[in-house]
């Protein structure tokens, strides 16, 4: 299971945890990077003195590489990434936007920018600038989503550009990851299924929330702000629906919205916080430690590859 992305990153699996902000925190991505996949801490709307000290606890707890994610529409995105060349965090991620401008800062810092696109269109215009892999995020995943299933973007992307993709959105076992590779993506990224690893600092009731939910308890909310996200129904979600039904000014769903996902996460108010989870919500079983998830899906990518070969043999 070793592709471009395991000697571009350093790592043994070409596993990456999505970068979830209030989620992500640096037990969870000390405990990924050690089991052998990329740990990524999710800075959100945090501030860069918070994100310095999970970077120094993750230093603190594994020698092996690591990265941040950046929340492009946050107020500190700037600030955050000339702390994290200033640290030489060995990756970066991007979300919600063009990190385009920062490329420079990130690659003389000897950082490895892999910014997550939902579009082939913004996928291009990165790979033009000289970025070192993608994330082709589908709709399936939890929080801010393009309109593009996983299907039908990975392959588009495949096509488009010639550095490594990264299949994200709707994997979290061995036949997701499989088939994301059978799509020419050379690793995947996971967020859901390590929510519910043991060492995510995550609020109990948000992993037990996804452990019972099935396949039609996500839904995708606030298309009207132009910042859709998907989320587990709850009644916050209700209220975000009607909003959408009678047409309410943006104002209302900002101030609806304001610190919902720290609410949820943090508090686990799983009823009136953003419980931001992806389609596999209803695939995932269990709370494990990051290394079983890590070897099962490698296990499980690699026997569902050669029964699919061999069945092909033998036909
Ligand atoms: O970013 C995510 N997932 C997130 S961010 C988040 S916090 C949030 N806060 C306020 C509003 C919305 C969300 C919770 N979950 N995933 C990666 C991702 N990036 N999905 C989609 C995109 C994306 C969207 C537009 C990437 C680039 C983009 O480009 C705009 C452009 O410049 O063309």
């Amino acid at each position: 299971m070793r592709t471009r992305v395991c000697d571009l990153l350093g790592i043994k699996y070409p596993i990456l945890q999505g970068g979830m902000a209030w989620v992500a925190t640096a037990e969870l991505v000390a405990a990924v990077s050690e089991a052998g996949g990329l740990g990524i801490i999710g800075s959100g709307q945090a501030t860069p003195q918070w994100v310095r000290k999970q970077v120094h606890k993750v230093k603190e707890l594994t020698g092996k590489p690591f990265g941040v994610n950046v929340m492009l529409l946050s107020p500190y995105a700037e600030e955050i990434i000339n702390l994290l060349a200033e640290e030489r965090v060995a990756v970066v991620t991007t979300g919600a936007g063009n990190p385009g401008k920062y490329l420079n800062l990130l690659h003389s810092a000897g950082s490895k920018v892999i910014p997550v696109v939902s579009s082939v269109a913004l996928a291009k215009r990165l790979s033009r600038s000289g970025v070192d892999a993608l994330i082709a995020e589908g709709m399936e995943s939890g929080g801010h989503v393009g309109e593009i299933t996983t299907m039908v973007l990975v392959p588009q992307v495949v096509d488009a550009v010639k550095v490594p993709v990264i299949a994200a959105g709707g994997i979290c076992d061995g036949r997701g990851m499989a088939a994301a590779l059978m799509l020419g993506a050379e690793g995947v990224q996971m967020g859901t299924r390590f929510i519910c690893a043991s060492e995510c600092t995550v609020h109990e009731n948000v992993k037990d929330a996804i452990i019972k939910s099935k396949d039609r308890d996500s839904i995708v909310t606030g298309r009207p702000t132009g910042h859709p996200v998907r989320v587990l129904k709850n009644k916050l979600t209700k209220k975000f629906i009607e909003f959408e039904e009678t047409g309410a000014p943006a104002e209302e769903y900002e101030k609806l919205g304001v610190g919902r996902m720290k609410l949820a996460m943090v508090d686990g108010d799983i009823d009136m916080g953003s419980v931001m989870a992806g389609q596999v919500s209803a695939m995932v079983q269990k709370v494990e430690p990051a290394r079983d998830i890590i070897n099962s899906v490698i296990n499980e990518a690699e026997r569902t590859i050669r029964l699919t070969y061999s069945s092909k043999v033998v036909d």
